[in-house]
């Protein structure tokens, strides 16, 4: 029986590049995202190159009913979840708090937070059986602040936090819980956070290598593929040019 891994936010960088991982490794795969039409079309994808079965959820991870009916729904032998990765997030501008805008500061709230703990507290009951594996994609911006980062920062020390508490709480269920920050990566996570200006998304890159949702779901899978005694409980990765979320030597 093939394991499964759930993956929310996975119709773009680092979900789907998780999506392609574990299913070329044998995994059955629920996928997850707002974009339907690319649910969709990874499914169909993944099913014919790798012979394994994914399953789509559609839902906003902000819209709490929706999570807990979504996942509730699922068939029962879906429900036997090996591994969860929070992954779903984004980052909106870039401004002095002062001139920030508050509905973007809800709407990153609400999803790297908010949402993060709803998609879990529905998928744990599945995870304790499985004595399974939560992944939480945390950031370079969850370990230090940098300049107008302020809310995005303060959104992903939260993730920081709970990846924490999970580790503590769930010790007496064997869950590992395993934080993932990653430093700069070029997804469409620039694109989202500058509102669709290319040239200000392709800025943040300028003069560095940056990691590829690749990069980073390898990491995330060699996480999980440790003897079941080992956890790696907390993990930074950066490219070579960045030292953390402010320093860099940009060629
Ligand atoms: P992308 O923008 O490429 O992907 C983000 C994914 O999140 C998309 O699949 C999107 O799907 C999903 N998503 C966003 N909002 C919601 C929502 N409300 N409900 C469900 N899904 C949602 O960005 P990345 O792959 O780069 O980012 C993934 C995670 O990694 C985020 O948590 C981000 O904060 C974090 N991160 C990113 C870094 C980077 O430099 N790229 C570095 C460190 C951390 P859809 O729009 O279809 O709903
Ligand atoms: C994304 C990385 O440094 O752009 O979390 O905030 S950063």
């Amino acid at each position: 029986m093939s394991k499964i891994v759930f993956i929310t936010g996975a119709t773009s960088g680092f979900g789907k590049a998780c999506a392609e991982k574990f299913a070329k490794e044998g995994y059955n795969v629920i996928i997850n995202g707002r974009r339907e039409d690319r649910l969709q079309s990874l499914k169909t994808a993944l099913e014919k190159q790798y012979g394994v079965n994914v399953l789509t959820l559609a839902f906003d991870v902000r819209n709490r009913n929706d999570v807990f009916e979504k996942i509730n729904a699922i068939d029962e032998p879906w429900k036997k979840i090996n591994i969860l990765i929070n992954n779903a997030g984004l980052a909106l501008g870039r401004e002095h708090i002062d001139e920030g805008n508050i509905d973007e500061w809800d709407t990153m709230m609400d999803t790297n937070v908010k949402g993060l703990l709803y998609v879990s507290k529905a998928v744990i009951p599945f995870l304790i059986p499985t004595r399974g594996h939560i992944i939480n994609l945390g950031s370079v911006a969850g370990k230090e602040v940098y300049d107008k980062g302020n809310v995005y920062c303060a959104s992903k020390f939260a993730v920081d936090a709970i990846s924490k508490g999970m580790r503590i709480d769930l010790l007496r269920h064997g869950i590992k819980v395993t934080s993932i920050n990653p430093g700069a990566a070029e997804t469409e996570f620039s694109l989202v956070r500058f509102n669709g200006d290319e040239e200000k998304a392709k800025s943040v890159y300028n003069g560095l290598q940056p990691l590829t949702g690749p990069d980073v779901a390898d990491v995330i899978y060699y996480c999980t593929t440790l003897p079941a005694h080992v956890c790696i409980n907390d993990l930074v990765l950066c490219p070579t040019q960045q030292a953390d979320a402010i320093y860099f030597n940009r060629k």
